[in-house]
Formats: structure tokens, sequence, C-alpha cells
């Protein structure tokens, strides 16, 4: 047949062809620092589409996808998960990239997180959910370094920050049991001390979801036995939060049985499984009956690597949509020219523009927070307005860049539903993003806990940077008008949020 064939659309380098990742860099970092830093994004930019994308590539073919032995042919439990070799390859790029060794090396040092983040912006959409895994070893190289012991911080951080993949570890993060993963305060899990002197202890229980359950260790919440009582503690107050090795140095795995594999909607290269737990031999980071707000500083990472993951996405399905306008003829001209269309694609910009915006500002308080000094005041008040913003930025960017994402395979029309296109996966993979982490109205709620333990000063404080803010770009861009009504626009958001908790009916409807 000589018929019409389509020119398809193509990807080009994916820092050079985003002005808007190049916009907020140059907004936010010192030009010298970008500068030092802009021929490695270029470089990544051009890998993304190159070897990173056979990777996830590899990963996303369903011969490839994880698989689980349970038994060997003389019936002993193995429990053996393969995975696609894309996804050790992705985990070894990781490591040379630097992927979360940048954040903690803080080479650039309030910056380096922009820095990181950028590069992860550049590395997700291309890694077919390795940033799961990343994000998580993130989470857990903070918590080491905030809470951990001596020992912990000689022996995984190194390890969890390491730019070698075989010195490489990545981490899973196991709250969610089958009673409850909005309620943690239902675990059944219980640990009990096996050496005072080593600090040694023994877990057993079920995790119900553990993603990357291919990492080298985890941090995972259980209850303690209360020594004076011999009585199980309670409550979301009787759990602790440990840190344990998958495997023993006999290469075996460490008291945990994995039961299943996930048959799951997206993410499908992703080894999430549900693990029985029998005697995993673990280590307390947190103090006793501390687990949960010690492992709060995993999920206020690992839900900003979710707003942004959804954004870096979606500006992906954007890429296609935009290159195939510029390609497809409907009627006389190309869709590019089709003022309904390019509307169409304009308002999805919009979207993809205001929530990247609202995710680097939480990436670049992010970075402040953890690196200028303690007694600086602006470090107080970047605190306040971060632990206000991580939720509201999860819930708010995640959901609004799922239906995003949903619309950009519509500017394809039929072929942006075939698989080879690449959107269908970024959908399925994204949906995850407003489950995971909380889903949007537990955020909702965190949000109403900051406000209320704050009594209200959270809020205080972010209107007050807001408004700074505003009176600044003001300045730039006139246009921007009066300053009140726009505070009015971003506090709408907040009290969506709020009001989600506080509807009568919806109350009345969650406790029937
Ligand atoms: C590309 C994408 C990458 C992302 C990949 C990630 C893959 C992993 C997937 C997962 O889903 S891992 C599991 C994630 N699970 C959740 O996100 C659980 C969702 N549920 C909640 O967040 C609940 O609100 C919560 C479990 C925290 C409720 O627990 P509690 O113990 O009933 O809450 P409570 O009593 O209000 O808080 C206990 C303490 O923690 C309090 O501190 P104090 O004791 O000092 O007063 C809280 O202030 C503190 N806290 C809670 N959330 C916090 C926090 N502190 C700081 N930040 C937070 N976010
Ligand atoms: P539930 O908590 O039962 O929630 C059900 C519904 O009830 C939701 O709509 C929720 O919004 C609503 N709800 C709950 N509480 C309230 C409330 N108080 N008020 C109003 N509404 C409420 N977990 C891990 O720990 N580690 C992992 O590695 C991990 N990986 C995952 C990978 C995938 C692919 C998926 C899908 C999940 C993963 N999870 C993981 C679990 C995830 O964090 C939980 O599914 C999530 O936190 C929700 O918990 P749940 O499934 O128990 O739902």
């Amino acid at each position: 047949d000589t018929g019409f064939r389509q020119d398809p659309p193509r990807l080009g380098n994916q820092y050079d062809e985003d002005i808007v990742l190049q916009n907020i860099l140059k907004r936010l970092l010192p030009s010298a620092v970008l500068a030092q830093i802009e021929p490695d994004l270029k470089n990544l930019g051009d890998r993304v589409i190159k070897d990173i994308y056979a990777m996830g590539e590899d990963v996303e073919d369903p011969n490839n996808y994880p698989r689980l032995k349970q038994y060997d042919a003389w019936c002993r439990r193995v429990d053996e998960i393969t995975v696609a070799q894309g996804w050790k390859d992705l985990n070894d790029v990781a490591a040379e990239e630097g992927l979360v060794s940048i954040a903690y090396e803080r080479n650039f040092k309030e910056y380096s997180r922009i820095y990181q983040f950028a590069k992860s912006y550049l590395y997700s959409p291309s890694a077919a959910l390795y940033s799961c895994p990343l994000s998580m070893t993130d989470g857990a190289a903070r918590v080491i370094e905030l809470y951990g012991s001596d020992e912990m911080k000689q022996t995984y951080y190194p390890r969890l920050i390491s730019r070698d993949p075989k010195l490489f570890w990545t981490s899973g993060q196991w709250m969610t049991e089958r009673p409850g993963g909005s309620d943690v305060s239902r675990t059944e899990t219980v640990a009990e001390l096996l050496d005072p002197k080593t600090n040694k202890w023994k877990i057993s229980g079920f995790k119900w979801f553990s993603s990357a359950t291919t990492a080298n260790m985890t941090l995972l919440l259980a209850r303690t036995i209360d020594p004076a009582t011999g009585m199980v503690q309670q409550g979301s107050r009787g759990l602790s939060l440990f840190i344990a090795e998958m495997r023993k140095p006999t290469g075996e795995l460490n008291g945990v049985r994995v039961h299943r594999l996930k048959d799951k909607y997206g993410t499908k290269g992703l080894p999430t499984a549900e693990l029985e737990l029998d005697g995993m031999e673990a280590y307390m980071v947190s103090q006793p009956g501390r687990g949960v707000a010690t492992i709060a500083s995993v999920l206020n990472i690992t839900r900003i690597y979710s707003a942004i993951g959804v954004m870096c996405s979606l500006r992906r399905c954007l890429a296609i949509a935009k290159d195939f306008a510029l390609k497809r003829q409907a009627g006389t001209r190309t869709l590019d020219k089709t003022p309904l269309h390019v509307t169409t694609l304009a308002r999805l910009e919009l979207i993809f523009r205001a929530g990247t915006q609202i995710s680097f500002y939480a990436i670049q308080l992010l970075g402040r927070t953890e690196s200028l000094p303690e007694e600086d005041p602006q470090r107080k008040e970047d605190m306040e307005v971060l632990r206000l913003l991580t939720p509201v930025a999860k819930a708010y960017v995640c959901r609004i860049g799922v239906d995003a994402i949903s619309e950009t395979m519509e500017a394809l029309g039929g072929q942006g539903y075939m698989e080879e296109i690449g959107i269908g996966k970024n959908l399925r993979n994204s949906q995850v993003n407003t489950i995971w982490e909380g889903t949007t109205n537990v955020l909702a709620l965190d949000v109403l806990r900051v406000l209320q333990k704050s009594k209200g000063a959270a809020l205080k404080t972010f209107v007050k940077v807001l408004t700074k803010k505003i009176q600044v770009a003001s300045v730039v861009s006139p246009s921007l008008g009066d300053a009140a009504k726009r505070i009015e626009l971003a506090l709408d958001t907040i009290s969506a949020f709020v009001v989600r908790t506080q509807d009568p009916v919806a109350i009345e409807t969650s406790m029937r």
C-alpha cells in the first residue's frame, strides 16, 4: 500500500526542549551554579531519549514484568523475584548520575536539592518507576541522617547516597498493612526486643504493600511490647520505626516471605509485593513510640517526588502531543494552526507549568530547610511553609496532573491510545500518585493537622510569604493585578481541602 503515512511525533533532548524547566532553574539558582550543572543536565536530557529510554522500555515490556518464584525444584522456599535487565540498569544509572547522592553531597548547599530534582524530573518519565525506590531511598537517607545511630550512619547512610553501583543500596518503606494504610494505628506487626545491648529486634507480621521489594533494606513500622507489662503497645503511639536488611549475610531472606506480587493497573515493572515477616531482624531507629513522627521525614520527601513525578510525566506527554500537532493535518491546516486544538494544549500546558512551579517551590524549601543553619530565622519560616505546602502540592498537583495526562492522550486521537506512543504508560503510572503516600482526602486531613497543630500560625506565615512573592511579581508584571485577589485564589486551594474535611455530608457519609 502506498497510501498516507503520518510523520510520527519525536522527542528531542529533554533538557534543551524544556523551556519551563530552564526558566525555573534560572529563577531559583545563582547563575554560577546553573552554569556548572547545565552540561550535566543536557547530557541527561540526551540519555533519557536514548539508553535510559531503552532501559525503561525493557522494564515496560510485558515479557519482562517481575516474576516470583517461591520454591526451587527441591521444595525449598526461595522467594526469588526476577526483574527486567532494564530495571537493574536503571539502578546503576541512578547511582552514577547521583540521583540520590547529589542531595546529600550538598556541593551546592541549599541548591543541591533543586539540582537533584531537576535530574530526577528528566530521568523519571523514561525510567518506568525506578524513581519509586529512589524516592524511598532518599527518604531513608534523611531519616538516618536525622535520627540514625553512629553505626547506622556508618553502615547504611554511605550506601544509600553512593554513586558507585556496586556499593549503592536502595531502601523500601513499609507502612501499609491489611487493616489500614491511611490509618496505620491499626498495624498488626509486632517487634520483640532480642538484645538491648545491640538494639536488635525481631519483627513479625504482614506488610500488605511493599514496593521495590528488590531493595536492599527497608524502614518499617511495628508495635513494640511494653517491657514492664509484656503487653503490645496499642494505637499509633505504640508504633516505632525500624531499619532492616532484606537479606542475611548468608544471602537468604531476613525472615521475609513473599506471599504474592501484586497484579496492578500500572507501575507494572515495579515489583510490589505482599510480605509475611517472621522474625525479621531489625534495629530501632526512632525513639520508642515515635515511629509515625519519624517516618514522616520519608513521607515529606516522597510526597514531593509524587507531585513532581506526575508533572514530568505530563510534560513528556505534552511534548509528544505538541510535536504531533505540528505534523498532523486536519482540514486544510496542521493542528498547531487550529485554534480549538491549540486552546486545549495551552490549557494543559498551563496546568503543567503551575504544577511544576508549585513542586519546585517545595523542592526549593526542602533544600533550604536541610542546608540553612538551625538558628537562621529563614529556616524556621521555610519549615512552616514547607510543612503546609507539601500535602497541598502532593494532593492537588497529582490530581490535576493525572486528569491532564488523560487529555494529552486525546490530543493524538486514536494513536494516543496506542501502547507504543507512551502516553498510556504515563497515565497508568501516574494514577498511583493520587493513592500512595496518602490519598487526596488523607492529605486534606494532613493540612488540617498542620493548621490545628500550629493554631493557625502556619497559614499566617504562608500568607505572609505569598503576599511578599506577589508584591515582587506585581512589580515585574503589573498585569498580575491586585495582590489580595491572587492570594485569595491561592487560599481557595487550601480552603478546598479544609472544606473537604468539614463538609458534614462527607463526614457523615465517611462515618457510615
Ligand atoms: C515518583 C513517585 C515516588 C513516590 C514513591 C513512593 C512509593 C511508596 C508508596 C507508599 O505509599 S508508602 C506508604 C505511605 N503511607 C502514607 O502516606 C500514610 C498515609 N496516612 C497518613 O499520612 C496519616 O495521616 C498518618 C499515618 C500520618 C496518621 O498517623 P497517626 O499516628 O494517626 O497521626 P497523628 O497521631 O496525627 O501523628 C503522629 C505524629 O506524626 C504527630 O506528631 P506529634 O506526636 O509530635 O504531635 C504528627 O504531627 C506527626 N506527623 C504526621 N504526619 C506528618 C507528621 N509530621 C510531619 N510531617 C507529616 N507529614
Ligand atoms: P484505605 O486507607 O483503606 O483508604 C480507602 C479510602 O478511604 C480512600 O479513598 C481514603 O481516602 C479513604 N479514607 C481513609 N481514611 C479516611 C479518613 N480518615 N477520612 C476520609 N477518608 C478516608 N505502602 C507502603 O507502606 N509501602 C509501599 O511500598 C507501598 N507501595 C505501594 C505501591 C502501589 C502500587 C500502591 C497502589 C500502594 C502502595 N502502598 C505502599 C500502599 C499505599 O500507601 C496505600 O494504599 C494508601 O496509603 C491507602 O491505604 P489503603 O490502601 O489501606 O486504603
